[in-house]
């Protein structure tokens, strides 16, 4: 397992690299150049200097997360073959500073959604919650009215240059079906996937988060079938899947440590996560002790272990603790926590089979 941490960049993110360097065990930054928009090419020199700054503090940037897909691409609409040979680019450019892996999602419009970033814990902590309800009632339409009337109208998880494009969007997916998605990502997959396949790197789609529809829009990459699905649609080793515990982990029908070695070797990014999930199907983000939330990490990280794996694995979330100020879900703290504790698990089971051998 090769540890590795999210950072948005100098100047984006509260946690700095020396910070980050003094976790134990984390050997890589999980970057993006985050200002450009979905569709451009991702430029060499650009790339260079995320290498040059991460060089500097002694870590690698082989996982990239995310080159974000252009709406076209997922809507299927004629104009897609100029963004997918832009995102050709990107790839090769990667492929060029030792990229390894690339994850990206395929949700329409919107990315992760939560309702309420600081939803305060038991222990005075806060951390990402999701009222299902809430959503669930939101018309979209009064959504689209909402912007309207207030430009500054947002939800956690929202990025606000697709909003502003959210009616053309929701009249634009009418039209689309969960199995014109599908057609979408398999002709996407099949003109990408040579490339990396070339360029040696991973492309690890990430989980719908939450895994269901919401508002009306179609999401696909939501349980074990669907992620079987994806994979024969391109199957390659380049054709692989961020196994987003706290993602899937919040449809109890989702069995983590099932699906970690059903795709054990499709698997070159873990994200590992604790969630709590009530019975309403509300659901918040946990510290990741395995009591403290529904998902078993401790049989996902055995999972892991014993199926020998090598790919890259971070703790994706953490609460907000000790009053720390930053990024929703993105604090150092607890996700330095966290790591601490996937080393736990990891290093106690190695001890096991260590014995055994003996
Ligand atoms: C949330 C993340 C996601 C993920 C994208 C990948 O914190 O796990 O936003 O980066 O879905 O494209």
């Amino acid at each position: 397992m090769k540890m590795v941490f999210r950072w948005y960049g100098e100047g984006n993110d509260t946690v700095t690299l020396p910070q980050i360097k003094q976790i134990p065990g984390v050997e890589g930054i999980v970057w993006a150049l985050h200002d450009l928009p979905a569709g451009e090419v991702w430029p060499l020199d650009r790339i260079l200097e995320v290498r040059q700054l991460a060089d500097q503090h002694g870590f690698h940037i082989e996982v990239v997360e995310s080159v974000n897909i252009h709406e076209d691409i997922k809507l299927g609409l004629p104009t897609r073959d100029g963004y997918i040979d832009n995102y050709k680019k990107t790839i090769e450019n990667l492929g060029k500073v030792g990229v390894k892996v690339i994850c990206y999602n395929f949700m329409p419009v919107f990315d992760w959604i939560r309702t309420d970033l600081f939803k305060e814990l038991e222990d005075g902590s806060t951390a990402l919650f999701y009222e299902k309800v809430k959503v669930d009632s939101m018309d979209p339409m009064e959504l689209v009215g909402k912007i309207a009337a207030n430009p500054d109208f947002t939800m956690p998880g929202w990025e606000p240059a697709r909003l502003k494009h959210l009616s053309r969007f929701f009249e634009a997916y009418k039209q689309v079906t969960e199995e014109d998605l599908w057609n979408n990502l398999q002709y996407f997959l099949e003109q990408i996937i040579p490339v990396a396949e070339i360029n040696d790197i991973k492309m690890a789609v990430h989980p719908d988060d939450p895994p269901w529809s919401i508002f009306g829009l179609p999401r696909i990459m939501t349980s074990q079938e669907n992620i079987r699905r994806l994979l024969k649609l391109v199957d390659s080793p380049s054709n692989g899947v961020t196994l987003c515990s706290g993602s899937l982990g919040v449809n109890p029908n989702n069995n983590l440590p099932d699906m970690v070695r059903e795709f054990a070797d499709r698997i070159p990014f873990a994200h590992i996560r604790n969630v709590r999930l009530y019975e309403n199907g509300d659901f918040i983000e946990t510290s990741h002790r395995a009591a403290d939330g529904t998902v078993d990490i401790c049989g996902i990280v055995k999972a892991y272990h014993e199926n020998g794996f090598t790919g890259y694995a971070r703790p994706d979330h953490g609460r907000h603790i000790w009053n720390e100020q930053c990024r929703p879900g993105y604090g150092l703290y607890d996700r330095a926590l966290g790591i601490m504790y996937l080393w736990g698990i990891w290093d106690s089971l190695e001890r096991s089979k260590q014995e055994v051998t003996l």
